[in-house]
């Protein structure tokens, strides 16, 4: 008896034991793999969309970047109101804010006591106000995290360039990052060194990016002061964020979080990371809700367009990156109307895309589960939880995960997510949809990392199949939504080309196009373009894409061009690609280098005398070399005897190569000479996409 009772005993003994260890193996998490994120980086992260303000004298010169020497009596925001940022930013989805507390041209927004160039001596609150103060203040009272943007070029300091100036540096650094509370994010862009007032000097000062700041310590330094905020930086030693190479709202499609902590790091590795970085350094897109950064009236009518802003959603966050994007303030202090509504309207068709997620109670299956066990089911993948995940045996690195409808479901949208504590790993992967039975192929793409969504168009399906087909390591998938997202019809392009043609492009197959030919709103009852049309002179045209299955129409785009440009002719080059630059196309360019030193000129024959008040130049969109920094600019009425009507320079042209306008007192000619003076990295190159004359 006692025998039979101990069999079961040990039966019950060995039952526990073995199901310990069952429990543990499917417990056991796969390990990380490669570089993961501290927990900075993943708060960082999670926060996905946050505003950038840009605010200092320019707003009220109407520069880009200020020389250093502008008069700080100028600043004087009667109607500053930070709780309005701070209210649309909250409303418009965002997590915090970050300002630039002081820009290139040395300014503070804050009363530091290491300067007299700052809000102290402004007649703005006679001169005890302290917009990082009420920035704080504001960010805290509407549940937004504070970030600081402190350029490491100051234009204004006498001591920029000398080693005083670092300590200069610190010393600011130090007073924000310890008077203002919780700072998230610091901010450190590269444009530095180069001509500049410095404290009356006027000169020219170049500065050893590698050495100069002696980031280490200044990073020390942050750590110690701040040792949640992330360093975002562009110009110096590799920090915990970084720039993905463009200001235009897009990182690449694939995207991976990594870099070399050393090594120089060109343009394809800022855009899309490097595969087997050692280290985790996610890219965030930063972009202005503008063309520009800083406040231009002229900029009222720009504001980016809600179907603009959807796209450079997808393009950041849907790309795994975070979204930095950008309001201006105008002078009296306050975001503007139209950027406001802008970015209520992105947030509100974002909620739209995602208001549904179909995945949402269905079933999911896979071809691979790690450990046999619950833990890791694909099931994890779509129960609403970021924090857990379908994870397969550390061997499989290909694998799929199918979900079922259960009933024919329409979809345009894929959304998935890696749990990237463990490391990014996810090289290639495809969507498949079960339509009548057959999979056809939805997309294909490659890298995942936190966030990846992908577009298509709509479709009907019944089942859906992720197939992962490249990892570095066993994938671990947190997270899956499909949606079926509205379309949003996007305002189509128009062009005129040489011989005057002007052609509307729509962005989508299924829309027809409606213009006026005035600045007036066209709707489905104005002219139907049928194709390109002759034109002649001056001409404004508004257009728009109208869905009549759905009575939609995009935001309106307007174009004005100047006089004709079919008598023009480039003077003295045989170079018939030269051509490309009056073709009225932004993405094709040309470039005049050869073996000559700068100054590079380029001339035109107008074909004849016209009273000109401006000039328009449009670097090469599609190349980050040519674009001219500094410029002349002449007039002639017979190619013989010049006269210089402008100079200067177009800042900030290398990260944002948008249109540059000039305009000078009107003068008759019949030929322009745009003269290069240096080209954006000192290069013995000039690069044109287009160029035109504003005339009176
Ligand atoms: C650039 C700066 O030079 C611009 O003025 C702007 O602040 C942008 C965010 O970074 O590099």
């Amino acid at each position: 008896m006692i025998i039979h009772m101990m069999k079961y005993w040990l039966c019950g003994v060995a039952f526990f034991l073995c199901s310990i260890s069952n429990n543990y193996a499917q417990k056991k998490a796969p390990d990380p793999y490669g570089p993961v994120p501290t927990e900075n980086q993943m708060r960082w992260q999670e926060m996905k969309y946050y505003a950038f303000v840009h605010f200092s004298l320019n707003t009220y010169t109407d520069q880009s970047w200020g020389f250093g020497n502008e008069d700080v009596k100028l600043f004087n925001p009667l109607k500053l109101d930070c709780r309005q940022w701070a209210r649309i930013c909250r409303d418009a989805g965002m997590k915090g804010i970050i300002l630039t507390v002081k820009h290139h041209c040395g300014f503070c927004l804050w009363p530091s006591k290491y300067t007299e160039y700052s809000v102290k001596n402004a007649p703005w609150k006679n001169g005890h106000g302290d917009v990082v103060r009420e920035l704080a203040d504001a960010c805290r009272e509407y549940g937004l995290k504070l970030g600081i943007y402190l350029s490491p070029w100051d234009r204004n300091s006498p001591d920029y360039g000398k080693p005083e100036y670092i300590t200069y540096f610190r010393n600011q650094l130090t007073e924000l990052l310890t008077n203002y509370g919780p700072i998230f994010e610091v901010w450190f862009d590269g444009a530095n060194g180069g001509s500049g007032y410095y404290g009356g000097a006027n000169e020219t000062r170049t500065i050893d990016r590698t050495t100069y700041y002696d980031w280490q310590n200044t990073y020390k330094l942050i750590r110690r002061l701040q040792p949640d905020c992330v360093i975002w930086n562009d110009g110096g030693d590799r920090a915990d964020l970084r720039w993905v190479g463009t200001e235009g709202g897009l990182v690449g499609e694939t995207n991976w979080s990594l870099l070399n902590a050393k090594g120089e790091v060109e343009w394809n590795m800022l855009h899309h990371g490097l595969e087997n970085g050692d280290s985790w350094v996610p890219a965030e897109v930063n972009t202005s809700i503008r063309p520009e950064w800083f406040y231009h009236p002229h900029e009222d009518g720009q504001v980016k367009t809600v179907p603009q802003l959807m796209e450079t959603y997808y393009n950041s966050i849907g790309r795994n990156g975070t979204l930095l994007l950008n309001f201006p303030i105008m002078p009296n202090g306050l975001i503007h109307p139209n950027d406001e509504k802008a970015a209520l309207g992105l947030a509100r068709a974002v909620k739209e895309a995602f208001a549904v997620n179909l995945v949402a109670n269905k079933k999911a299956s896979a071809t691979n589960v790690r450990g046999n066990a619950n833990e890791f089911g694909p099931d994890k993948s779509i129960d609403n939880s970021n924090d857990t995940y379908w994870a397969t045996d550390d061997d499989v690195t290909n694998a799929s995960l199918t979900i079922d409808f259960g009933k024919p479901t329409t979809f345009n949208r894929f959304l998935v997510q890696e749990y990237i504590r463990l490391g990014q790993r996810v090289k290639a992967f495809t969507v498949e949809a079960l339509v009548d039975g057959h999979w056809m192929q939805l997309a294909k793409a490659t890298t995942i990392g936190y966030k990846r969504i992908l577009r298509f168009p709509a479709i009907k399906a019944t089942a859906v199949r992720l197939n992962i087909t490249g990892s570095k390591s066993c994938p671990v998938i947190s997270n899956i939504g499909i949606y079926n997202a509205p379309q949003i019809l996007a305002a189509p392009s128009i062009t005129r080309n040489q011989s005057g043609e002007v052609t509307i492009t729509p962005a989508d197959m299924e829309s027809v196009i409606y213009y006026t030919l005035a600045s007036g709103q066209p709707t489905s009852k104005s002219k139907k373009y049928t194709g390109p049309f002759p034109s002649e002179g001056k001409l404004e045209i508004s257009a728009i894409a109208y869905e009549p299955a759905t009575g939609k129409s995009s935001p309106v785009s307007r174009e004005k061009f100047d006089i004709s440009r079919k008598n023009w002719r480039i003077v003295g080059l045989a170079d018939e690609k030269a051509n490309l630059i009056l073709d009225g196309n932004p993405s094709t360019a040309w470039h005049q280098s050869k073996n000559e030193k700068m100054p590079i000129d380029l001339v035109l024959d107008l074909g004849g005398e016209q009273k000109l008040c401006g000039f328009k130049y449009l670097p090469d969109q599609g190349n980050t070399t040519g674009a001219i920094a500094k410029y002349q600019f002449f007039v002639s009425t017979d190619n013989t005897e010049w006269k210089l009507v402008d100079e200067g320079e177009f800042p900030n042209i290398k990260n944002n190569p948008l249109w540059q306008t000039r305009s000078f007192t009107p003068i008759n000619a019949r030929y322009i000479k745009l003269r290069a003076v240096r080209e954006v990295n000192g290069n013995n190159d000039a690069g044109y996409a287009e160029v035109d004359v504003i005339t009176k």
